[in-house]
């Protein structure tokens, strides 16, 4: 992209510590990074330096493919159990007349709504409560299957599982397959937020641990199927705290292949207990997508999720290690827009997203949750461009 100085100028580069260029040595011969250098690469690169690596990747691995799911989001309740510091989305118990608890008629009313939408996905995650036990997940997970067998669920995270696999008195192992057996085809990535204890006690207590997390995830790859892993950064942590969770995806993907993508989610101070705790700039943010696509070398893909970052952060994520771009069509989750988030009415077109995409001299490639390509955009011509108008394709630098 044009952003990108190409990587040679950074091997040649006298004016960066050695420390600095061999670790760009490393990452042009394709080797790994240890620990310490990605904690470096937190400490002292910076910007320009770190995209120059980060999009050497991201070109290496997928050109300037970028990829995009049409899929919506049903979110169950926002009551919740748990009292997570940075969570603007759920309600407290005691105040649960402000929330929605849908059942699981209501649910599926929604689900038929996209019935003549070609969507490919379904994501549901909410609030964790009694009444959302195993039975009613097995119960919604097949009714949405015998509904419509080829949309692609990708439902709750270990948090949910965690709990309804406690109360339903069944092994982590046994749970999972029960939801393979209901329907479940994935699982996102949240829940993670910062796996270390010093962290997670303070801002996630009482929900599942990192560890708990990580076995989750790990059975379900067991049973052949795949997930996304989180980091909510941004906040309280330090840089060694996310190199921890990186490090421990990392291993975790050495061992199992089941994870297809990272997503760094920025974390939002508006109508929370965490409202006093500033922000990240958006050059924290590039910084943080770059470190992450070179730190995560057995991960295919980074996504950025539009919503959440605004579209012009977004864009720019892509001369920075991202490859995907979540949140299209009609997007339908609360979870962002009541913290803060950049788009508070977060809907694109896919003629919008594909030509926001296209503007920063990328190709739009549509995908399904398992990176089946459903339409490849580069030559799409729109029957009528209602967006951009001449738009310009920029010229791309790859490395
Ligand atoms: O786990 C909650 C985060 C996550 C805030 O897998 C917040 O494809 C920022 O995981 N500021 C849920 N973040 C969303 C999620 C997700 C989103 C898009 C795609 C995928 C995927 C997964 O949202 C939670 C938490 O880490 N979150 N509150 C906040 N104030
Ligand atoms: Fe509940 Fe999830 Fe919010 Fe935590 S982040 S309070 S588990 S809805």
């Amino acid at each position: 992209m044009q952003t990108a100085r190409k990587i040679e100028t950074v091997l040649q580069d006298e004016s960066l510590s050695t420390e600095l260029r061999n670790i760009a040595q490393k990452v042009y011969e394709g080797k790994r990074i240890t620990e310490e250098e990605g904690l470096l690469l937190f400490e002292k690169g910076e910007l320009s330096y770190l995209g120059t690596l980060a999009n050497y990747i991201r070109e290496q691995k997928h050109g300037n493919k970028t990829y995009f799911n049409r899929n919506f989001h049903v979110e169950p309740t926002n009551v919740c159990l748990y009292t997570c510091t940075f969570c603007s989305y759920s309600r407290l118990i005691k105040k649960r007349e402000e929330g929605w608890e849908y059942s699981l008629d209501e649910i599926m009313d929604i689900i038929k709504k996209y019935d003549d939408q070609p969507v490919t996905e379904v994501h549901i995650v909410g609030g964790v409560l009694p009444q959302y036990d195993l039975k009613f997940y097995a119960d919604l997970f097949s009714a949405i299957k015998a509904h419509r067998p080829d949309l692609h669920v990708k439902a709750l995270t270990p948090v949910e599982y965690h709990y309804i696999f406690k109360k339903g008195k069944v092994t982590y192992e046994e749970g999972m397959k029960l939801m393979k057996e209901a329907g479940l085809d994935s699982m996102p990535g949240g829940g993670a937020e910062i796996f270390h204890p010093e962290i997670r006690d303070q801002i996630a207590g009482g929900k599942c641990t990192g560890e708990e997390w990580l076995r989750i995830h790990e059975i379900w790859h067991e049973l052949g199927r795949r997930s996304n892993a989180t980091m909510l950064y941004g906040h309280i942590e330090k840089f060694e705290h996310r190199i921890d969770h990186l490090e421990k995806l990392r291993q975790l993907q050495d061992k199992t292949g089941g994870f297809q993508t990272f997503i760094p989610l920025k974390f939002r101070n508006q109508g929370n207990q965490m409202s006093h705790v500033p922000e990240s700039t958006v050059i924290e943010d590039l910084r943080n997508y770059a470190i992450s696509r070179i730190y995560l070398d057995n991960f295919d893909h980074i996504k950025a999720y539009w919503p959440m970052i605004g579209r012009s952060t977004a864009q720019l994520s892509l001369a920075f290690g991202v490859d995907d771009m979540d949140g299209t069509i009609d997007d339908t989750t609360k979870i962002y827009s009541m913290a803060g988030a950049e788009e508070q009415n977060p809907a694109l077109s896919t003629e919008q997203l594909v030509n926001m995409i296209r503007r920063v001299g990328r190709e739009a490639i549509e995908r399904d949750t398992l990176y089946n390509v459903v339409k490849d955009y580069t030559d799409h011509v729109f029957e009528e461009d209602t967006v951009y108008k001449g738009y310009v394709s920029l010229p791309v630098v790859n490395n």
